[in-house]
Order: C-alpha cells, then structure tokens, then sequence
C-alpha cells in the first residue's frame, strides 16, 4: 500500500517525515491507510503558515469568509455517502449512524454563522463620551484536536467557528481516523479555501504535544478523553493570556423512577448506553435504579432488550445497531473493566462478550454493581452499563453526583417537580429529562463540569472561544469637556 501524503500545509498535500503510522477498518483489521507523522519542524511550519495566512483571512468580510463554508457544505451534501462510507470503515460506526453524522455536521453551518453574529456582534452606542462601539476580533491560529468518535462532526465544530471569526486554523486529528480527516481536507480544496486557512498535521502524541506546546498558537480546542485533555493542558501551559477549551468524557448517569411509559423509557436508556457501541462521551454509563419489584421489572426488561440487539460490521445487511469499537485496545479495556468489577463484586446481568476474529465487536454489557463498595470513577468507553441501586431520589442524586466528571446526566420521571428537583441538584453541562443522554443539541452550548471540561467549545458557544470582544471609545475629534478636572489649567 502506498503511503499517503498525510498533510496538508499551504494548499498542498505533503508527505509527513516521522514515523510511520497506519490506521485500520476494526470490522476486517485490514489496513486502510498508511502515512508519515508530522516532524516538529513540520508542526512548526503549519503553524507558520497559518501565521501567514492569517491577516488576508480575517480582513475578508464575514460574508467572504461564510462563502467558503457554504461551498464546503454544498461539497458535504455532494459526497455524504463517500463521507459516511469512510467514517463506517475507519471506525466501525453502522452506516445509519455515519449518515446521521454528516447531518449534524451540514446542520452546524447554519448553526455556527447564527451563533458568531448572536454571540460576536459589532454594536455602537452613542453616549456622551462619544461613541462605544464593540466589536470581536479573532485570536489568530488556533490548534483544534479532533477525536475519533465523530472523526469529522466534532472537529468540523471548532473548525467551522474558528474559521468564520477570521482565525486560521492547524487540524490534528486522532491518529485512529487519518483517512476522515484527509477527505475532510480534500473537501475543503475543493471548496478553494485560500492556501494556509486550514492545515492538516496528522500523527501521534509526540505530533499532538509538538502542535499543542508551539508558542506560535493562540488558542487550542480539544474534544476527546479527560487524560489527554489534561496532557495537553500541561503541554499548553503557562499561557494564561491564551485559550485553551477543552470537552472531555463523562461518568454520565441517568436516572430512572417508576415511569408510565416503560417502553420509551427501555428504548432511550438503550440509545444512551449503547448507541455508538457506547463510544461517545454523552453515554449513559451508570444506570441509577429505585431498590425494589418495579428496579427488578426494569432492569429484567432492559437485559431481555438488550440480548436482542444486533450487531456486526458497519455495513452489515441487516444494518446493526451497534458496530464494532474503534480497535482491540479498546474493546480489551472493556473486557478488563468488566472483569474488574466482577472481582470487586459486581453481579453480571448481562456479559459483553468479544463476537469477531478481529477483536473489536463486542456484545453490550449490563452489570449491577450495587453490591461493589466504591465504584471506580472512571469512563467505561464503550458497551459497559454500570446499574446502581438508590433507595431514595435524594440517593440517587447524591450517588449519580458522586463522580468529579459531569458532562451529561438524565431523569426518566413523570413527575415535573421532580425533574426540577434533579435539574437544580445535579451537576453536569447537559441535563434531559425523559430522552436519551446522547444527542445533545448542537445549538445549545456544549460541555461539562468537573473533569468533563473548562469551557464550552463545542456546539453553539464555540463561537464564544473563537473571537475576543473589544470594546472602543470613538470621537470623531477631539474635544475639551464642560468643566475641566480640579488641577488642571488650559
Ligand atoms: C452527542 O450528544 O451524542 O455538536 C454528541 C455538538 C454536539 C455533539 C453531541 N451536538 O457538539
């Protein structure tokens, strides 16, 4: 196979000169790409480039600027299968569920321009000291680090807002979805966006800690886990002057109480464990349960739901609701975690079992693990579902607070003044009540509390991250005030 030209700086596709790195289809293990990591000093170049970019692109107008995302989104409906397509094979992702990828992804154009002129406008007031005007201004190059379970949605997200404030951008994507990010930036050619807007580094941590601790940048956007977020907040650091917006995973937990509906309730309590063979830092991850014949009914529902749910390749005929994980260290870290918490006492309701030669499909896991003292705090990221039994709704909001993750959190009740009860108690960025926890919206901001993240980078609120207000004071000519300040002679 030959190796691809990996990056993409200054309007030209290059090859990377460090090492070696492939990624590989989970479903086959068959390779589907082979290229170079970014050097340092290509690290260093990108972001020059970008550096020198820079100026053109934010003195364009912002109708300028949005042309070229509007034509990228023409391109995104031309090649949505081509799109979708490659996200299935390179992450195992079903194709229903890439399809509805590239959705949100052509939906956050509009988003995004919405969100710069409500959250960056230009204004003037005019008082007596003369005018104030406020006015956005972009930071200049900012670093976004893309994860690999929306290998194009997510960094699209920073890349979209950045770009419409009049930053320019370097892309370093996970090193598990380098063909995602290639055909993004084909796209982006395509759509003649000027050379040196947006660059691709493409590699692997030595890459990402070169991008995130160049001086050069000025801001950083980063969606992925809580240990890298914090590895790249130690690299970026001691910039205070700089941004750093960082969306990390969660400890997500969702909790139910005696609803009427049971079979939504089932449905979306599966959406939010398992969709994305439970790769997305939105996922349920603890299942809070009231102790008593109705918890029982549930969860015996919920496991005979669950045996029946399909699986296989992302392409499979019959499609699969769940594909497989992004790779065998991923899926091994479940198995691990699941036999973890037998040993600790946990009671298998369900066991996740591996069902490819590829070891990367995994079956979904439902694991009760009430009788364990302390659970580990940790995102399970993939098929695993912890059920906690409470004996109180005030027990089951301190335990489902009892993680310092908080991203996204979730009531099934039929009762509103409980749900108000749980929305001013819980802690997390995202709270849903009686839907999956999966989802969110793209236009209302996005992020967690805790160790889920510093800011809101992502969805609506990126816009904020992407552009500084200034405030100015402007008089056409000067002139001397009605009283002179005491001390002061003319
Ligand atoms: C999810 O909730 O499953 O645009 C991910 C965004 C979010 C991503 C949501 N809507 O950033």
């Amino acid at each position: 196979m030959k190796a691809n030209a990996s990056l993409f700086i200054n309007g030209r596709w290059v090859q990377g000169k460090g090492e070696r790195f492939t990624s590989l289809n989970p479903a086959t293990a068959q390779r589907i790409w082979q290229g170079h990591s970014a050097t340092g000093s290509q690290v260093s170049e990108a972001v020059e480039i970008a550096r020198n970019a820079s100026g053109r692109w934010c003195d364009m107008t912002l109708e300028q600027r949005q042309s070229y995302i509007l034509r990228f989104t023409e391109l995104l409906k031309e090649y949505s299968e081509l799109l979708a397509d490659t996200i299935g094979q390179e992450t195992g992702k079903p194709l229903w569920e890439s399809r509805t990828e590239i959705t949100a992804m052509i939906g956050k154009t509009d988003i995004s321009i919405r969100a710069h002129k409500e959250r960056c406008p230009t204004r003037i007031e005019h008082g007596p000291q003369g005018d104030q005007v406020l006015q956005h201004k972009p930071h200049g190059v900012v670093a976004v680090f893309g994860p690999y379970n929306f290998p194009m949605h997510l960094p699209n997200g920073h890349i979209l807002p950045a770009l419409l404030a009049g930053n320019t951008v370097v892309f370093k994507p996970s090193e598990l979805t380098p063909r995602c990010a290639e055909l993004m930036l084909h796209l982006w050619q395509k759509a003649e966006l000027p050379d040196g807007v947006l660059n691709l580094i493409q590699g692997n941590s030595e890459t990402g800690k070169a991008l995130a601790s160049h001086q050069g940048i000025d801001g950083l956007f980063f969606t992925g886990s809580a240990v890298t977020g914090q590895l790249l907040h130690r690299q970026f650091g001691g910039q205070p002057e700089k941004i750093l917006a960082l969306e990390m995973g969660g400890n997500n937990p969702l909790v139910i109480t005696p609803v009427h509906n049971l079979k939504a309730t089932l449905h979306d309590t599966i959406i939010s464990a398992f969709i994305s063979a439970g790769q997305r830092c939105t996922c349920a991850r603890r299942l809070l349960v009231p102790d008593s014949d109705w918890g029982d009914h549930f969860v015996d529902k919920l496991v005979q739901r669950c045996r029946k749910i399909r699986i296989g390749a992302y392409n499979g005929d019959p499609q699969p609701f769940m594909g497989t994980l992004i790779s065998t260290q991923a899926a091994d870290s479940i198995l691990t975690g699941q036999q973890k918490l037998i040993q600790n006492g946990a009671s298998v309701r369900l066991e996740t079992q591996l069902q490819n030669s590829a070891g990367t499909l995994l079956s979904p896991a439902i694991i009760d693990t009430s009788a364990v003292g302390t659970l580990p705090d940790q995102e399970y990221f993939g098929p695993l579902l912890q059920v906690i039994r409470y004996r109180s709704f005030d027990a089951a909001i301190s335990s489902a607070n009892d993680t310092s993750y908080g991203l996204s959190a979730g009531l099934f009740s039929d009762d509103r003044e409980q749900y108000e009860h749980f929305k001013r108690h819980i802690r997390a960025g995202i709270i849903n009540w009686n839907r999956p926890l999966t989802g969110a919206s793209s236009a209302m901001p996005f992020g967690g509390c805790g160790i889920s993240g510093n800011h809101r980078p992502s969805a609506y609120y990126a816009a904020d991250y992407c552009a500084y207000p200034v405030a100015s004071i402007e008089s056409s000519s000067p002139c001397l005030p009605d009283k002179l300040s005491p001390g002061l002679e003319l």
